[in-house]
């Protein structure tokens, strides 16, 4: 099966992680448009997968913008659309992976004629989408032959939102658990450079955005034994360079300058995740999926998760991590120190959540459901 990805994105948050693992397996057969350069298209070479830059211009639509803005940048596109829809008649269907790949992509496959495959990564709600982005996303979403839900709270969101319901298929993103195995001696060499060898080290593995909720965590820091040490795993990606500089204030303010490390975007996730002894997940708004919670299990670590969206579906509190009340540092702040203190206790449960996380995400199980959705599309 011939596939034309699309994916809006030049630099690589989840959704484009995830387009990767799914990509991987057609990478004789498929190529990956992007609207954008930078070191996602690295990664995709790195992993032998076909990409191509369709448009180096900007595309300017953002999460909350307005109708007018909305219209404006559709005009913008056109040239854009066109391409795709020439190139898309090399393939059998095209898979978009974001919100502007959608727009792009259901018109060029009108023009085209070829079927659309939206992969869902949001949750539509008024949370994290304007009114209008979001009647054109589901409006646009239910001319696709089949929608990819990455969580079953992103398909209800959906379907809330106007969304057909008898479209949606939920498909949870895939893990190679091998890949976060890390041996002993790595840990201790990563504590060691990060100069926290004998701290507790709470790791957060995000893009650094005000609702992913970096700053409730640098606040929960104040309920916290005083060795207990965060490490800030990741960048701002979507032009939010402003929150950072709120966080280094706030720390600067709390005066926990020896308390968080800022560590930048960093491509050895396992390993770092592995040197942690506790990893946090704060997001303030609903969480359609929440890659990092996974992640931080598969490395054999106590996770603590916000208690919305996705990670719901991840987490069953006290069984396999732990569940914290969304924008909550008081509450985030005595679960830390609960993990704190009772080691034993939360190692017996990371140990569990591992060899779950393994048997539910395993990503070529995801992917023969997803090859077997596909199929049902296209006959080849
Ligand atoms: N990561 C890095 N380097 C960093 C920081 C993070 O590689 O420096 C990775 C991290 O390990 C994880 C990913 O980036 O794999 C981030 O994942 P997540 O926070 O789940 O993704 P989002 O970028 O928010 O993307 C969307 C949804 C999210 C969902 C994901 C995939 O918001 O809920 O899990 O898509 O469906």
């Amino acid at each position: 099966m011939k596939i034309l990805f699309l994916d809006q994105s030049g630099k690589p948050g989840g959704a484009e992680l995830c387009l990767i693992d799914i990509a991987k397996p057609y990478r004789d057969n498929c190529l990956v448009g992007l609207f954008a350069d930078g070191s996602f298209r690295n990664l995709l070479e790195q992993n032998q997968i076909p990409v191509q830059i369709l448009t180096n211009q900007e595309i300017q639509v953002r999460k909350e913008s307005s109708l007018t803005q909305g219209l404006a940048s559709l005009t913008q596109l056109i040239p854009l659309i066109t391409k795709v829809a020439k190139i898309a008649r090399e393939y059998d269907l095209i898979y978009a992976n974001t919100q502007k790949a959608l727009v792009v992509g259901a018109l060029a496959s009108f023009l085209s004629r070829r079927p659309l495959v939206y992969h869902l990564h949001d949750i539509l709600s008024a949370e994290h989408f304007s009114k209008i982005n979001r009647a054109i996303a589901v409006n646009l979403a239910n001319r696709a032959s089949l929608i990819i839900a990455n969580s079953q709270a992103s398909k209800t969101a959906f379907i809330e939102a106007g969304g057909k319901a008898n479209l949606v298929e939920v498909a949870y993103n895939g893990f190679d658990s091998k890949l976060y195995q890390i041996s002993e001696d790595k840990i201790k060499q990563i504590r060691q450079e990060l100069g926290l060898e004998d701290k507790f080290i709470i790791g957060h593995f995000s893009r650094l955005s005000p609702w992913k909720g970096q700053h409730i965590l640098i606040e929960s820091l104040a309920k916290t034994p005083e060795n207990a040490t965060v490490i800030l795993v990741g960048d701002a990606l979507f032009g939010e360079q402003d929150y950072i500089l709120k966080l280094h204030q706030q720390v600067a303010n709390l005066r926990l300058e020896n308390r968080v490390k800022f560590l930048g975007f960093r491509s050895d996730i396992p390993q770092l995740m592995s040197a942690c002894d506790l990893i946090a997940h704060t997001s303030i708004a609903a969480e359609p999926f929440g890659r990092v919670i996974v992640e931080g299990m598969l490395c054999g670590k106590p996770v603590i998760a916000a208690k919305a969206g996705g990670a719901t579906e991840i987490v069953e509190d006290g069984i396999n991590g732990f569940l914290v009340t969304p924008n909550q540092p008081q509450e985030l702040g005595e679960v830390i120190a609960r993990c704190v203190t009772e080691i034993d206790k939360t190692e017996i449960l990371a140990k569990n959540a591992k060899l779950g996380a393994i048997a539910r995400f395993d990503v070529e199980v995801i992917n023969r459901q997803i090859a077997e959705l596909l199929r049902r599309l296209v006959n080849v």
